[in-house]
This record gives C-alpha cells, sequence and structure tokens, in this order.
C-alpha cells in the first residue's frame, strides 16, 4: 500500500486524474491512496496568503515558508525525527526523474509530494522540511503539479495486482534500459504498408527473435546514451552494421 499527500495551490487539476485509467484502479484495489491538499488550509491570515515579494528584487513570486512547513510537517512530521514518509520537490533543480528512481519511490509507505509554483519556494522549507528534488526533465513548467501527476502514474504501474498482466510492466521500455520496437495492429494492409510478414507467421520464436532485434536497433539508432543502445550484436550473432543508422 503506497500512501501519497500531494500538497498544491491548484488541488482541482488533480480530479479527473485521480479518477480515470489505472490510477483510479489501483485506488479501488487498495494499493495506492491519493489525498490532495490545499496549501491555503495552512495559511493563518484573512487572505490565505501563500506567496510573498523576492528579497532582493525581481520578477515573480516566491512561496513563503510557513504555511508550506506547516503542511509538509502536518502531513510527514519532523526531518530527521521519526519521520516515516519522504519529502519530495519538484524543481528544475532536482536529480532527473527515471525508472529506477520510479521502481525505489513505489516501494516506499508514504511519499509527500510539494508543488512549487511562482519563480520557486523559499530555500529554508528544502532545508528545513524536503527530503529530496526531482525534476521530470529540462524543460519549463509552471507548478510542480503536472511532474507530481506523471510521478504517480508511473508508480502506480508497477503496484502489485494494478496492470493485469506483470508481464506486460518488465518488456515495456526502460526496463533494462531499452526502448521498444514498432506495434502493428489490423488491418493487415493499410494504405499501401504491410504489417512485417514475420508478426502474422505464428512462428512465436521468430517473432520473439525479430522483437528482440527491432528493439535493440531502435534504441541504438535513438537512444545510444541509453546502456542498451551501445553497439551490440544482432540475434544471428552478427555484428551491427554501420548502414542500419541510417535505415530508419
Ligand atoms: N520538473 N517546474 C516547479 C516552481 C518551483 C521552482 C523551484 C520549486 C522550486 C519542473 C520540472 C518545473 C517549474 C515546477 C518551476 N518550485 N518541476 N516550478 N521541469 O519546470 O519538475
Amino acid at each position: 500500500m503506497l500512501r501519497v499527500d500531494v500538497i498544491t495551490i491548484f488541488p482541482g487539476l488533480f480530479g479527473p486524474f485521480l479518477e480515470e485509467a489505472f490510477v483510479e484502479i489501483a485506488r479501488r484495489r487498495g494499493v495506492l491512496e491519493v489525498a490532495v491538499h490545499n496549501l491555503r488550509d495552512w495559511t493563518v491570515d484573512r487572505h490565505r496568503t501563500v506567496d510573498d515579494a523576492p528579497y532582493g528584487g525581481g520578477p515573480g513570486m516566491v512561496l513563503k515558508p510557513e504555511p508550506l512547513v506547516a503542511a509538509i510537517e502536518a502531513l510527514a512530521g519532523e526531518k530527521g525525527g521519526a519521520r516515516r514518509a519522504r519529502v519530495i520537490l519538484f524543481s528544475p533543480q532536482g536529480g532527473r526523474l527515471d525508472q529506477h528512481r520510479v521502481a525505489t519511490l513505489a516501494r516506499a509507505p508514504h511519499l509527500v509530494l510539494v508543488c512549487g509554483r511562482y519563480e520557486g519556494i523559499d530555500q529554508r522549507v528544502i532545508e528545513i522540511a524536503v527530503d529530496e528534488e526531482i525534476s521530470i526533465g529540462d524543460y519549463v513548467l509552471s507548478g510542480g503539479e503536472l511532474p507530481a501527476m506523471a510521478l504517480i502514474e508511473a508508480m502506480t504501474r508497477l503496484l502489485p495486482g494494478v496492470l493485469g498482466n506483470p508481464e506486460s510492466t518488465c518488456t515495456e521500455s526502460f526496463e533494462g534500459g531499452l526502448l521498444e520496437g514498432p506495434h502493428y495492429t489490423r488491418p493487415a494492409s493499410f494504405r499501401g504498408r504491410s504489417v512485417p510478414e514475420v508478426l502474422r507467421s505464428g512462428d512465436h520464436a521468430a517473432v520473439a527473435r525479430w522483437r528482440a532485434d527491432a528493439a535493440r536497433k531502435t534504441t541504438r539508432d535513438r537512444r545510444p546514451d541509453l546502456p542498451s543502445g551501445r553497439d551490440t550484436e544482432d540475434a544471428a550473432g552478427k555484428p551491427p552494421k554501420r548502414r542500419e543508422r541510417e535505415e530508419q
């Protein structure tokens, strides 16, 4: 059972996300529990103020520390103490999220996800209350809400009993650092393009070899930076041809 608490100033963004598809299934099966909290609930002033101008000047606003630390400590306890929850802040300054990190976090009992907005959050919140900063990629979003949903969705697929067929978790992209090759469904011919003959042959071993080879080629051509994207031999034991790089 994975418990996730989300702290955001836009709780409404999470509604449909939590009520559809695998995330909804996981919640109904009791392997995932997500609670979304409005940061403004931890303000004490009449205007429910969550932000303030940055010291030193400059554009934009910064999330002020008092409500954020109060929210995090209410949901996770104090850092260092007997805290069982891991507190994660989404920010471009964080370590890049990958499948290995997702799998590790999916095994945690309790995560508190902090979604920043504006120019960011007061640095002292990070020092006092955050365990880990995560980025979902080198592009600029307006808040941590989409990163939180990306992490929740990626973890959900790994929770026990969520995907009908556990095999589909391990053959999919990035397990073993391998991308997938192409997929086809009916019709056998579409706009003059036919499905590769081997996939319709009924020869399961030949299909498995073709898929492994296609995955290897896709990874080498598109993501040579992945572990399985470096030069490897094909299923027949032949070394890769230079020409393969220009094929796709
Ligand atoms: N992967 N953003 C967070 C505000 C902010 C800035 C600093 C805390 C600290 C992003 C990303 C991302 C934009 C979300 C800035 N909050 N987060 N936001 N890419 O671009 O995770």
